[in-house]
């Protein structure tokens, strides 16, 4: 039974309050996007996915992914990869961020096993109601502010809609969608575990400034 509990333990233990979502093409393209990584995870970043609102090149994103993965690991942070379980597998990713399109978590958690973390976005109390927590290990909560970054994005929750899907259930959920600095506090006091941000960190002038920033803003929340 101990590894039963190990990889229960992997899964359950980690820390979604300052959530980086890499875009290669928000970071300047893939060199900038490695350089926005190193920067990000030294000044406070505690967990990863790998994204693109760009349609990839999957070569070019797998080399990526191949380089994120020893940065991430060696500062304990978790590194996911947004909708391809193929890429996860491929280069041995700590999990799988999926969308309401995407393959059913229940396939996902069949491809890539008990030990992997699987997060999955939901955008209604009804959608979390129909989340099946045996296989999914938190959920991105979105968009809570209008967003240019996600073409498709539905419409804006607002704080109140975000504080409904709070109370919902208890789960651990992170926060995405126009955050930034200014109401980042607003956020984290609807009582989500954490903030995800795309544009708040990609593309910034001086990306450890404004990781830094968040990571005070977060961290004074969870106190
Ligand atoms: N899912 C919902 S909103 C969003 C995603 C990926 C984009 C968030 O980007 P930003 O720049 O932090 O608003
Ligand atoms: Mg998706």
């Amino acid at each position: 039974m101990a590894g039963f509990h190990q990889w229960l333990d992997r899964r359950a233990i980690f820390d979604l309050s300052l959530y980086l979502v890499l875009d290669p093409q928000m970071c300047g393209g893939l060199d900038k996007m490695v350089e926005t990584v190193k920067e990000a995870v030294a000044n406070g970043v505690t967990f990863v996915q790998l994204r693109s609102e760009a349609e990839i090149d999957k070569g070019l994103w797998y080399k990526a992914a191949v380089v994120l993965k020893p940065i991430l690991k060696a500062h304990n942070i978790p590194f996911v990869i947004n909708d391809h379980v193929d890429v996860a597998l491929a280069v041995d990713a700590d999990g799988v961020h999926i969308g309401q399109k995407d393959l059913p978590a229940t396939v996902v958690r069949k491809l890539l096993g008990e030990e992997k973390i699987i997060g999955l976005s939901v955008g209604s109390v009804e959608e979390l109601k129909a989340v099946n927590f045996t296989v999914v290990d938190y959920v991105g909560v979105g968009p809570v502010f209008a967003t240019t970054t996600k073409k498709d994005a539905r419409p804006a929750l607002g704080l109140d809609g975000l504080k409904a899907i709070v109370k919902a259930h208890a789960c651990k959920k992170v926060a995405i969608g126009g955050i930034n600095a200014s109401n980042a506090e607003s956020v984290m006091s609807t009582g989500v575990d954490g903030i995800a941000v795309v544009s708040a960190i990609c593309g910034q002038e001086d990306v450890a400034d404004a990781t830094t920033l968040l990571s005070t803003i977060v961290t004074a929340e969870q106190e």
